[in-house]
């Protein structure tokens, strides 16, 4: 039996390159070697409020960009979330044994709380029960997450163990999995917050849909310091972001980029990494451009994988109803 991954991603606007290096980049290799559910996140979107419109059209069209970047279905199962009811109700059971505390430890609650101050809905405080709902319908071995989402699978981890124990074996327990490199790629404007599609700069994040001009004119914005000095220090945190953002795309090691960039300066730097990008996204714009031209085709793929996940959710959302007593 294939080690099974589960991952799934929001469409709550076009990905960045943080959503691509810290999980999608990682989903095309592992469909490879594993056998791999993906999903599109949409029942979670609704927790920040959306334009119905533009929800719907920005689902199919993560469809497209996932397929663009490299997610092939011979391989991989990719489905729409809101297409299998199993989600939302293995969600409520396992809000049931979910702790208000707990859930208000989550970092991520805190911050969309801040966010959106005037919509801090119940839904955005059960995000983790859903979130763990997603993954444990699976049997998944491991779910591969940028940094931000740690606590969340810690969270379905924690519940699976509680369930099992209480009712005996229903659920296996995933274990995440982090990029080397990039679990947390920064805003390129203000690199102590993570690269994230609803901040309102656009010159904070790259999406995987830039042109090269764009691309260009924002790593020309990007943030660094004073020092001039190109080293891969923490403390310099808009140049170490530039340098890890490069060595995660280029694949070189750490010397030959430090002896590449001596002598050099910040501009050179910004030049480089902008030059990585496009070599890395551009075909991914290319392939896009047939893909959203073809949306029928992307909705047969979604139908199928909806078919195919449905088959495995309902086997282990059924169990659970029947281990606490629901008719
Ligand atoms: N900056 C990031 N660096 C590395 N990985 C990241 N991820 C998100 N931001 C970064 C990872 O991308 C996957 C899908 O994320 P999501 O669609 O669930 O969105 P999110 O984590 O809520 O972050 P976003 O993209 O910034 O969206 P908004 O602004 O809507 O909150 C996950 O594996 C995530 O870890």
């Amino acid at each position: 039996m294939k080690e099974r991954v589960f991952s799934a991603i929001q469409p709550t606007g076009i990905i960045h390159l943080g959503n691509y290096l810290g999980a999608v980049k990682q989903w095309v290799q592992t469909q490879k070697h594993t056998d791999c559910i993906f999903c599109i996140a949409n029942t979670h979107a609704i927790t920040i409020r959306q334009n119905p419109q533009t929800l719907h059209a920005t689902t199919y069209n993560l469809a497209a960009i996932l397929l663009a970047c490299g997610i092939d279905t011979e391989q991989a199962t990719l489905f729409i979330q809101s297409s299998i009811d199993a989600h939302t109700a293995l969600a409520w059971i396992l809000e049931c044994h979910l702790s208000m505390g707990e859930l208000s430890r989550m970092t991520q609650f805190k911050d969309k709380s801040q966010k959106h101050p005037k919509n801090i809905n119940a839904g955005l405080f059960n995000y983790p029960a859903l979130m763990a709902a997603d993954i444990l319908l699976y049997d998944v071995d491991s779910v591969p997450v940028g940094d931000d989402q740690r606590q969340h699978v810690e969270l379905a981890r924690d519940v699976a163990i509680r369930f099992n124990h209480e009712y005996g074996e229903t659920f296996k327990i995933p274990k995440a999995v982090f990029p080397t490199l990039t679990a947390r790629v920064m805003s390129l404007t203000d690199p102590s917050k993570k690269m994230s599609k609803s901040d309102d700069n656009p010159n904070s994040m790259i999406t995987i849909l830039d042109s090269p001009e764009t691309v260009r004119a924002k790593l020309k914005k990007a943030t660094t310091d004073s020092l001039g000095q190109i080293a891969f220090n923490p403390e310099q945190k808009g140049v170490y972001n530039l340098l890890t953002i490069y060595q995660s795309l280029t694949g070189y090691n750490t010397e030959s980029i430090l002896g590449e960039f001596e002598g050099k300066g910040y501009g050179t730097l910004k030049e480089r990494v902008g030059e990585a990008i496009i070599a890395e996204i551009a075909p991914i714009g290319e392939r896009y451009a047939v893909l959203s031209k073809n949306m029928q085709y992307v909705q047969k793929i979604l139908q199928e994988g909806a078919r195919k996940a449905n088959e495995i959710a309902s086997v282990r959302y059924t169990l659970a109803k029947e281990r606490v007593g629901l008719v």
